[in-house]
């Protein structure tokens, strides 16, 4: 029976690219779920937009000495053109900033209002005097109070997760201006969390303790438990959706409260452009309504969203909610401003014919009970030795051989062996294992089951060798291939939630056009004898070394970037006064004789004119420049630095130097483009 799904997928923030992390852990198990349900018949709104409210994107805003909404413009379309190009398959993409969300946020709010679901109240906030603004969520960073991070945002700690409120944090320092904040007086809606404690603990705890996933009810659980408390809903911010009622003037709504809204105006902006009735995708009580996000969101999408569902009262609630854990990269947390991280414009680039290996490999590690990690070996021999070795393999076996023998028609089948009824028997039952865990949101188990159909076929071809037995037993031989045939339409079909462009390419190789999951499903021929197929072509291609030793380059050079300014930030030193500094007397001079200091590594012996005169500094330079490199070299030089005498040679003065990145080290040439002579001051 037909049903109705309405599956979100957590709108991006949109202050940056797209990465690995984000397609692991939401966007591409969410397309394969809606994927499926579609091909299974279903009524499918696969909904998600930029969510382009919140504090990150003010701040980036204010870095890049921009506006927000240049920043959302640039990251709305970059996004998006990202989603597309990688295929998932929104039914609609839109975006908080959109007229139809403002409405359907300030309604949602004002409904609420209006039915007294709020309480409002005036407290102390924090307030950063110097910016003259206060100070809400990212632009607070102070000690996480539950496990001591000392780099918690004012809403939540990406150390241990948990969501706070700004005025929570121990020592609270401005991410604006780094001063400490003091507390000033405002007024603000709250959401009483409390009051929906009881329903949320029957909902959740007693409803759903066996159908969500672990990692989701072990939080709401600890959340409840914890007891819940009243959630302020409006910020004193100047970028957002302006709180519609009296005596809010110059506040916004929180960015957690209109963002899942977003889902609504989404649907709804669909369901106008398709002439349908939004309503029933969020009110009917058969629409099953499934929210795709990452862990950090769990709280916002099991407890508060459903806290603003049940108070309106007039929506659904979700089925589940099956959150991912994180993934790694190459052993190490991924981040943004690390630059640490697989961004997925620069995969399209450079990969861009390849979107289904990266769904493959990120489905087959998938994040989905514990953090994991990605690695660029690990992709090309997924590559490599399933998608090539395996699938591709069986596939182009088929095809050339279906061409070769029967110049590309399929044969009919003689008298089965028991081993074709086994095969086909086993090949009938994918479908509905395949089916189990998709539904039960187990992704990485599904791609397990379908390389093991492919692995079938090979095996198939491989025990019964119809390129020998063509030569002794050809009716035999019609027998096999027809089989074969059979379970490369299968993977046709069923690849496509999870490897939608491969599947596209083979069915159009099988010209196979209106196979469906259930022609799988009832084990009836989807190859008929006498049906035509196309030529055949390769669906997978081999990634080699280099490619992935370029990727792995580029992560090495973040990592050096990282490190080098890490250290530049560990060394900075204590202010000092401008008499300080002028005891520096600093000149342009010249290097005229370098010669190593015998019996040492590091040290040439230089006779360098300063313009005051000639003498000899002992420099420790002899790792990066040979004797004879640096001679003629214009230099800056320190002259009234106390002489020191270093293996018996005395050294009278310091060429100043610094070093690279990779560690070499480079001189701190003076501009000569002027001509400067010896002996100019330097101040
Ligand atoms: N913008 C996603 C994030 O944490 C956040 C999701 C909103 S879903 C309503 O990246
Ligand atoms: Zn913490």
């Amino acid at each position: 029976m037909s049903k109705r799904f309405t599956i979100t997928a957590a709108l991006p923030y949109t202050n940056g690219p797209l990465h690995i992390g984000h397609l692991a852990g939401v966007y591409v198990p969410a397309d394969i779920y809606a994927r499926y349900m579609r091909l299974k018949g279903h009524d499918v709104a696969f909904i998600c937009g930029s969510d382009e409210h919140g504090v990150p994107i003010t701040i980036k805003a204010k870095k890049e000495g921009v506006s927000p909404q240049d920043i959302v413009d640039h990251f709305n379309s970059n996004i998006k053109s990202s989603f597309k190009d990688f295929g998932i398959s929104f039914d609609n993409y839109s975006r908080t900033s959109a007229k139809i969300h403002h409405e359907t946020a300030s309604d949602f709010f004002t409904n609420l209002h209006a039915k007294g679901e709020f309480i409002e109240e005036t407290n102390a906030q924090l307030y950063d005097s110097k910016a003259a603004q206060f100070l809400a969520d990212r632009f607070v960073i102070g000690t996480c109070p539950k496990c001591g991070n000392e780099e918690s945002y004012g809403d939540q700690c990406e150390a241990c997760g948990t969501s706070h409120n700004a005025t929570d944090l121990l020592n609270p320092k401005s991410a604006i201006t780094g001063v400490t904040p003091s507390l000033k007086e405002t007024k603000h809606w709250f959401l009483p969390l409390d009051k929906h404690e009881l329903f949320l603990k029957e909902w959740i705890l007693d409803g759903h303790k066996s159908d969500w996933k672990p990692n989701v009810y072990g939080q709401c659980k600890s959340w409840i438990d914890d007891g819940l408390r009243p959630r302020a809903v409006t910020r004193d911010l100047d970028w957002g959706i302006p709180v519609p009622v009296k005596g809010a003037e110059g506040k916004v709504l929180y960015v957690w409260f209109d963002a899942p809204i977003g889902y609504i105006s989404s649907t709804k902006e669909w369901a106008k452009r398709q002439g349908k009735d939004w309503e029933p995708y969020w009110k009917d009580n058969k629409t099953t309504l499934v929210h795709f996000i990452g862990k950090d969101n769990i709280v916002f999408h099991c407890i508060i969203f459903p806290a603003m569902l049940k108070a309106e009262g007039s929506y659904i609630l979700p089925t589940n909610v099956p959150a991912n854990e994180f993934l790694n990269l190459e052993g190490q947390k991924l981040s943004t401003s690390k630059n640490w991280a697989v961004w997925l414009p620069d995969y399209l680039k450079e990969f861009p014919d390849k979107q289904d290996v990266l769904r493959y490999v990120l489905t087959a590690t998938a994040p989905e009970t514990k953090d994991n990690d990605f690695t660029w070996k690990d992709f090309q021999a997924r590559n490599n030795n399933e998608l090539v070795a395996i699938f591709g393999n069986f596939i182009n076996r088929v095809m050339v051989l279906t061409s070769k023998y029967y110049n590309g028609m399929a044969p009919t089948p003689q008298n089965f062996s028991s081993e074709d009824i086994a095969v086909l028997k086993l090949m009938k039952s994918y479908p509905v294992t395949i089916s189990n865990s998709i539904e039960r949101y187990r992704f990485r188990e599904a791609s397990q089951e379908f390389m093991n159909l492919a692995r079938l076929g090979n095996k198939f071809l491989a025990d019964s060798e119809p390129w020998k037995v063509i030569k002794t037993d050809p009716d035999r031989v019609q027998t096999i291939m027809y089989v074969a045939l059979q379970i490369a339409a299968a993977l046709a079909v069923l690849s496509e939630p999870l490897l939608p462009m491969s599947s596209q390419k083979l069915k159009t190789m099988l010209n196979l056009d209106l196979i469906s999951w259930k022609d799988v499903e009832s084990g009836d021929p989807m190859i008929n004898p006498s049906h035509e197929i196309g030529k055949p072509e390769l669906l997978f291609a081999k990634i080699e070394d280099t490619e992935i030793d370029f990727q792995l380059e580029k992560l090495a050079q973040s990592k050096l970037a990282n490190e080098t300014a890490n250290k530049k930030i560990e060394s900075q030193k204590e202010i000092i006064s401008f008499e300080d500094f002028s005891k520096l007397d600093i000149r342009v001079g010249t290097v005229l004789a370098a010669k190593k200091m015998p019996k040492t590594k590091k040290l040439l012996v230089l006779q360098v004119d300063t313009g005051v005169d000639v003498r000899t500094i002992v420099s420790g330079i002899a790792d990066s420049f040979t004797a004879e490199e640096v001679i003629g070299k214009r230099v800056t030089v320190l002259i009234n630095l106390a002489p020191r005498n270093l293996r018996g040679v005395e050294s009278q003065g310091m060429i100043l130097m610094t070093e690279t990145a990779d560690g070499k080290l480079v001189f701190v040439n003076p501009d000569t483009s002027h001509n400067a002579a010896n002996g100019l001051k330097i101040s």
